[in-house]
């Protein structure tokens, strides 16, 4: 972020100074033609105008030491004109004798950077600028174009074929543009006569029916075998079945065949060649329309209400993988992040076990476990082992085994747990999770209580 301030503050400035030089270049009069274009450049921006004088200070004040354009200021208070001092005006007159050729030669290049150049530049350089800057984890970056699962990889070919193809179209039309442009400009002998007017021609016709038809039914064939492939595949015997529940704002994940439920971090096994364990989702919504993305693994699939989507993921490479909800679900959509972890099968068949393990409160933070079911918190909070039932809030049965808390929005620590019981919308404006006016001895039993879930 800091770099890409730099490259843009840097940018306007150079800007500024060359533009300014083209200003006083332009204002230098070489003919009567040029001063009339100078006065209605003058009277249309009155901001310039305003600006100019600030401009060229500050300019004269940096190129002076610079050496680089010595004796610039000197010729452009003799090219300001006639309304500024008299002092300026002999010289002027000079200048007019010296006639117009010899003024041309004398001016120097005006740019310090021409402003196309700048402008290109910084659009170019911004892109790495904030990349550099933020330095992302290469592994977490959520792109579409680094797939690392089979129905991404059908998505991503789909979306080079088609970008290529509009590539081509794009390459030729605009060739075909800049050479008509270029090739039947307006001359300076222009006979102002119109050219002779043609009508129909049945080559051209056809090819420009034909073609695009063509292209249209190969786009269309192709992209209707990708979806087939993505949504009617077959599903091997070892698939796993995940349900997904969205919330506002976070994923309840229920196992059904292991009987887990938990939220926000979803872990499913590497599917190997040998013995394919693909993850089968199925898609619902507790509440308004969601969308499940993770960019590496799969397209975009919504959480509708009272309907039941499904898609697919065959993660080819263990890791973690991020994603988000891609709707506009309420307040906290943009925090609404998901996680999917893909482990080695026997890193998930531990997750498994230790997901269905009992957890049982130790006498020495029963008081937490009392807090916790003295409370509301069980209306909205399942708990196996409590009081607690309630499915408005995510399962924190096993809350420990999870690295962040509200669907990754913080790390999961003692220090930011109780951060958030206290005040669950300093991490999460918005959040339906109330506040829950504990104080600071219950918000300690109860932390020591919930660590304690592993
Ligand atoms: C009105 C319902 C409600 C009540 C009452 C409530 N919560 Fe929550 N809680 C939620 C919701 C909803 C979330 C999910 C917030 C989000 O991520 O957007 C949540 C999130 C949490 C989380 C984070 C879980 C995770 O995995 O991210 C913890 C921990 C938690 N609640 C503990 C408690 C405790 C302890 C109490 C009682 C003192 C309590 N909650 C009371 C609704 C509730
Ligand atoms: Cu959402």
């Amino acid at each position: 972020m800091t770099s890409a301030i730099v490259v843009w503050i840097g940018g306007v400035l150079f800007f500024a100074l060359s533009w300014s030089n083209r200003t006083s270049a332009e204002m230098r009069p070489k003919s009567d033609l040029n001063r009339e274009k100078v006065a209605s450049k003058k009277s249309q921006s009155r901001w310039m105008n305003a600006a100019i004088p600030w401009i060229k200070s500050f300019r004269s004040k940096i190129l002076r030491t610079t050496s680089f354009r010595s004796g610039v200021a000197n010729r452009r208070s003799a090219s300001s004109g006639a309304d500024t001092s008299a002092a300026t005006v002999p010289t002027r007159q000079l200048s007019n004798q010296l006639g117009e050729t010899q003024q041309a030669k004398a001016s120097p290049c005006t740019y310090v950077i021409p402003p196309w150049m700048f402008w290109t530049l910084t659009l170019v350089l911004t892109q790495p600028a904030l990349h550099a800057a933020e330095r992302p984890d290469p592994a977490l970056v959520t792109s579409i174009f680094t797939p690392e699962s089979a129905p991404a990889h059908s998505i991503v070919h789909l979306a080079h074929f088609v970008l290529a193809i509009t590539a081509i179209i794009f390459a030729v039309v605009f060739s075909l543009i800049v050479y008509v442009v270029a090739r039947f400009r307006r001359r300076a002998n222009d006979d102002g006569k119109e050219p002779a007017q043609v009508y129909g021609s049945n080559p051209v016709e056809t090819a420009w029916t034909v073609l695009p038809l063509i292209i249209v039914v190969v786009l269309t064939v192709t992209t209707a075998r990708v979806i087939h492939e993505i949504q009617d595949p077959p599903k091997p015997p070892e698939a796993l079945d995940v349900q997904v529940i969205g919330h506002q704002f976070w994923w309840e994940i229920r196992y059904p065949k292991y009987g887990i439920v938990t939220a926000n971090e979803m872990h499913v096994p590497l599917s190997l060649a040998q013995r394919r364990t693909p993850t089968f989702l199925d898609l619902r919504s507790a509440d308004v329309t969601h969308s499940f993305w993770v960019p590496r693994l799969a397209g975009k699939t919504e959480l509708v209400p009272n309907k039941i989507n499904t898609m697919w993921i065959e993660p080819e490479r263990t890791g973690l993988f991020l994603g988000q909800c891609a709707k506009y679900c309420g307040t906290q959509h943009s925090l609404m992040l998901l996680r999917v972890y893909v482990d080695s099968p026997e890193e998930f068949h531990r997750w498994v076990k230790g997901q269905q393990a009992l957890v049982s409160a130790a006498p020495a933070v029963a008081a937490g476990r009392r807090v916790f079911e003295q409370n509301s918190c069980i209306n909205c909070h399942a708990l196996n082992g409590t009081a607690g039932y309630g499915r408005f809030g995510p399962d924190l049965t096993h809350l420990m085994s999870r690295d962040t808390l509200a669907s990754g929005v913080v790390k999961n620590t003692a220090e930011n747990l109780r951060a958030w019981l206290k005040a669950p919308d300093q991490f999460k404006p918005g959040v339906l999770m109330p506040a829950m006016n504990l104080n600071e001895q219950e918000l300690d039993q109860l932390v020591a209580y919930l660590v304690t879930l592993k």
